[in-house]
């Protein structure tokens, strides 16, 4: 095995824990969880205390995400919101607030990344705000704990009655491009989680679809992976925890396995937070929309009938891939919602339980083996796997691509992606199977035509599903493959060129990057005299000064002598041209 690991800092170094659980122990004795008016409503302590009521009574929780940048329009919202659904019949249990990546880092390092445009909460009284707007219960996840700046925030929100706060998974995931704190990011989270275990009813959230659980292309690896999370924070750090997905999950079957699934494995019996909707289905056809947030909400209420984990279920509005949704618009998601939580009961007692069962009993025993092998690996590979911040750091600098390539289950297959037939593909890995096929079936002849030439393959930014399909299509096609994984750096790239003498180099990109991407990039193939040419492909778009929405690049980046044809069944012949000549 020939792991590679992109260490960031050496985690041997990292301090015991018998000294981070101290420290823990004095914040937590100053530490208080606040009252939000959500808890005074219903007399309870805990959101957790709330949702165990609920469930007895066999209420449904509803969730919205609010994503609005300046307090006072997020206020008014919220309270607009919550009063219009009254009025109308309807309610909101809670809200996720979407932060600013600026409250991941410590105040004094803000200014060193660029300005972004979310919420920004700057004071304590700014944090207890939170839970004072209206009965409706704050949450909190992107840039809290996870972040840099996890403790704070954790300790913030807990003062503010915040008591569901993540995101595990961000840990992983999230990055802040001009600060480079890692292992101070990962002494911060230990210490967050364990204080969060500190007290009774905190839930530790953690959306897989937000992590590594996005690039993980089997269910059961996804699984395992859950099983390790709750190793650390549950078993190592003495916090409860419960998962969120939805965003990738289209099969409304599927949502209620897995939710099935990741409830098998919740020893502490933790209300869930919420699941997310499934956004893959989401275009810009607002009524095709409407179709997608009754088939996932539909799901997600049977599946809170029949059994009850405490996972709100949530409102996407239809709008969401083009814009920041209006208050009316949340409102008209949180509507329609209730009429499938209404007809849920119509269904359950007709769902095939059993089938359901069994499917959750295969992704558990297999989850099981990817979960041990991943233990095995890491005490391989040196690491102490009785420490939480050695564990952490090693997963993400081994990267989810080697973990589930070494570790994960599967028929091996040399021309499966990750050379592995997964045991349960996710939904967008089905997706993308069925657009490989038909460029398999459009190009019948690809076999040897890219005998003995190399290529590099990789994706600027998380979206590596578009790289995934060119690499199995380069590999049919007989060429030498070298794969730099995601968010792969221009310099990176250069050494690479250098390094294996590779004359194509196939790129794919989602984030709005690729003007600048594809000029950083020629430039330092120029400078270093090297004879390799960029084939680019994805979303060719680029966010230009003054608009608010990338536009598209495609000729300009065409200028620079870039193929941006972005087609994956022709870029065989044009690797072929690199090598042959035309
Ligand atoms: C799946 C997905 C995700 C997953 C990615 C998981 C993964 N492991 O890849 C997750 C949930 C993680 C994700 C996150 C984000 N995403 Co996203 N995501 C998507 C989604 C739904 C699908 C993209 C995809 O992979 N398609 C499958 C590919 C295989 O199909 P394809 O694109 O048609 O590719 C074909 C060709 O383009 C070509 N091709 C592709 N690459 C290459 C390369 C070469 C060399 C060649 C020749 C051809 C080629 O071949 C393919 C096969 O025919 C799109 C929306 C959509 N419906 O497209 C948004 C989308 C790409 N995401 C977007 C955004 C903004 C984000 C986030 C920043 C959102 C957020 N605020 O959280 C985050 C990123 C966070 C981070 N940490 O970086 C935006 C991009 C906006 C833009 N650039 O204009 C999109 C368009 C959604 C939207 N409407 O706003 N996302």
């Amino acid at each position: 095995m020939n792991i590679e690991m992109k260490k960031r800092f050496d985690y041997k170094n990292l301090p015991d824990m018998r000294e981070i659980f101290g420290e823990v122990e004095k914040i937590a004795a100053e530490t208080t969880i606040g009252t939000t008016l959500f808890f005074q409503e219903h007399g309870v302590k805990t959101e957790a205390e709330y949702k165990r009521k609920a469930m007895a009574e066999g209420k449904i929780s509803k969730h919205s995400h609010m994503g609005w940048n300046s307090w006072n329009e997020t206020a008014k919202n919220v309270a607009y919101i919550y009063h219009e659904l009254k009025k109308r019949g309807s309610y909101l249990t809670r809200a996720g607030f979407i932060f600013d990546w600026v409250m991941g880092v410590p105040e004094e390092y803000r200014s060193r990344m660029p300005a972004g445009t979310g919420l920004i909460l700057k004071t304590p009284e700014e944090w207890k705000a939170l839970g004072q707007i209206v009965p409706v219960q704050p949450h909190l996840s992107d840039h809290m704990i996870g972040a840099p700046n996890a403790l704070e925030n954790a300790r913030l929100g807990l003062e503010a009655g915040v008591t569901s706060i993540g995101n595990v998974s961000h840990y992983f995931t999230y990055e802040y491009p001009g600060v480079e704190l890692e292992r101070e990011r990962t002494v911060s989270t230990l210490k967050a989680f364990a204080l969060m275990g500190k007290f009774d009813g905190t839930i530790v959230h953690s959306n897989l679809d937000d992590g590594f659980g996005n690039q993980f292309h089997d269910l059961a690896n996804l699984t395992g992976w859950a099983m390790m999370e709750r190793y650390l924070v549950e078993d190592l750090l003495g916090a409860s925890m419960t998962f969120c997905y939805g965003n990738l999950f289209s099969d409304p079957m599927g949502r209620i396995i897995f939710n099935m699934t990741m409830e098998a494995l919740n020893k502490k019996g933790t209300p869930g937070t919420m699941i997310f909707g499934n956004t893959i289905d989401y275009g810009l056809d607002f009524h095709r929309n409407y179709g997608a947030l009754s088939s996932f909400s539909l799901a997600d209420a049977i599946c809170q009938r029949h059994k009850p984990t405490g996972h709100a279920v949530a409102s996407v509005p239809v709008t969401e891939a083009s814009r920041i949704p209006t208050p009316e618009e949340i409102i008209e998601g949180h509507l329609c919602v209730d009429m499938m939580i209404e007809k849920s009961l119509c269904f359950e007692p007709f769902i095939n339980w059993e089938k359901v069962e069994s499917e959750k009993n295969i992704l558990i025993a297999c989850g099981r083996i990817f979960f041990e092998r991943m233990m095995n690996g890491l005490e391989d590979l040196g690491v102490d796997i009785t420490h939480p911040g050695e564990i952490f750091a090693a997963l993400k600098f081994i990267g989810p691509e080697q973990l589930e390539t070494y570790f994960g289950v599967g028929q091996r297959d040399k021309m499966a992606m990750r050379a592995k037939v997964p045991v349960r593909p996710t939904d967008m890995i089905k997706i993308i199977s069925q657009k490989r096929e038909k460029v398999f079936e459009k190009t019948p002849d690809i076999s040897g035509s890219l005998d003995g030439m190399k290529v590099i393959v990789g994706s600027t930014d998380i979206h590596d599903y578009g790289k995934e399909i060119v690499k199995t299509i380069a590999l049919k096609a007989g060429a030498t493959v070298f794969d730099l994984g995601t968010y792969v750096t221009p310099e990176e790239i250069i050494e690479t060129v250098i390094e294996t003498e590779s004359r194509a180099i196939l790129i794919s990109t989602y984030n709005g990057i690729a003007l600048s991407y594809a000029k950083e990039l020629v430039a330092g193939l120029e400078k270093e005299k090297l004879d390799a040419k960029l084939i680019l492909g994805g979303l060719i778009n680029e966010n230009q000064a003054g608009s608010s929405l990338a536009v598209d690049v495609t000729d300009a980046v065409r200028a620079l002598g870039v193929n941006c044809d972005n087609n994956a069944e022709a870029f065989v012949d044009v690797v072929r041209d690199i090598y042959l000549g035309s």
